[in-house]
């Protein structure tokens, strides 16, 4: 049986949560869950078209980083897996499912579907098709706070960049030739690789030199850290360094987020190629009963107040499928609007 890259137990002595931010946590993860556990009937539904990407198993790295930021003031950049950056960065969930749906009322007006998640309200940059494409304009967007801080003197541009994408992204050039820029002029960016092993059926080890990306920082004189990214402790913790030190006008980070997705690449691979072994060794590190049995045996939540949560979301969900299905289609006459800005 093939080892299984993992690192040791993290402190949480270190981490020192408080319970409402034990709770925060929690509720982030379950929302990102839960809702995409309802993707996945809607599409089989035929409510939703074309490709859905879940991201399932991987929400300690979204919530652990988006959750040590500021929300709604710093910038996600995301992928086609963006669903719950979305959400994490606080995009309603009724938004994010009617975008789904392809309807009027959608973050992106329906005019984007799974992929293409946006919302200026947010700062959240977008979901991106194509692999990799997010990581320049995440640069483009921290380039602009530093620019607006240290050139035009605003003194409020302190926002920080986070750059999500995929191990296969990070075997992309435009991840190398954006690490040495952002580098170079010490960015405000925290680039957050999600090692979930695969990029779609090609398994990690035998698409890159070194499979151990964070390593990738040094070339270009970055920090780079490597990170149980089933572990929103742990995550939490490496995004807070990361983005105090961006914040700080030390430059950017490059975090390598070990984790695993738990169904297949998207919901039309029927997921044959990965073993049982392996699933079900990364299934037992499910990040959700993680959190939530750190919370009971530290006396930081009953699992009573963690069922109410999972109930509480629950309701938001069913009540976000209710207003996807009863929102509008695009009107056929509006089609070619907001193509350009000026559209607004
Ligand atoms: C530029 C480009 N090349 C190829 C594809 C097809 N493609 C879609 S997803 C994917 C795999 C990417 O894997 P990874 O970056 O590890 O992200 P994950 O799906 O695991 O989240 C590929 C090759 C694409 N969308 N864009
Ligand atoms: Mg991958």
């Amino acid at each position: 049986m093939v080892q299984e890259r993992t690192l040791p137990k993290f402190d949480t002595a270190s981490a020192q949560i408080t319970k409402a931010e034990g709770l925060m946590l929690y509720e982030d993860m379950v929302l990102g869950r839960f809702f995409e556990d309802k993707c996945a009937e809607m599409y089989y539904r035929g409510k939703m078209f074309g490709f859905v990407h879940l991201y399932n198993g991987q929400e300690a790295v979204s919530t652990g980083v988006i959750k040590a930021m500021r929300p709604g003031e710093d910038y996600v950049s995301s992928t086609y897996r963006d669903h719950v950056h979305a959400l994490s960065a606080g995009v309603p969930a009724r938004e994010v499912m009617a975008e789904l749906f392809g309807k009027e009322t959608g973050c992106s007006k329906g005019r984007g579907g799974s992929m293409h998640m946006f919302s200026a309200e947010h700062n959240l940059l977008g979901g991106y098709a194509f692999v990799a494409e997010g990581i320049p304009v995440a640069a483009g967007a921290a380039f602009q706070s530093k620019y607006r801080r240290e050139v035009l003197g605003d003194p409020n541009a302190d926002q920080v960049t986070a750059c999500f994408f995929g191990d296969g992204a990070a075997n992309n050039g435009q991840f190398f030739e954006t690490l040495n820029m952002a580098a170079l002029w010490k960015l405000p960016i925290i680039f957050v690789v999600e090692n979930n092993k695969w990029a779609i059926g090609m398994a990690h080890d035998r698409a890159t030199s070194d499979p151990e990306i964070y390593k990738k920082a040094s070339v270009f004189n970055m920090v780079g850290v490597e990170v149980d990214g089933m572990d929103v402790l742990a995550v939490r913790s490496v995004a807070q360094e990361a983005v105090a030190r961006a914040r700080a006008g030390e430059g950017p980070t490059l975090i390598e987020a070990l984790t695993y997705r738990f169904r297949g690449h998207s919901l039309a691979d029927p997921d044959e190629l990965r073993s049982k072994a392996e699933k079900e060794f990364w299934f037992s590190r499910d990040p959700i009963k993680k959190l939530a049995a750190y919370m009971v045996e530290q006396n930081l939540a009953t699992e009573e107040e963690l069922k109410s949560i999972d109930k509480k979301i629950q309701d938001l969900i069913d009540d976000a499928v209710k207003f996807a299905e009863s929102s509008p289609e695009p009107d056929p006459s509006e089609l070619y609007r907001f193509i350009f800005a000026e559209d607004e």
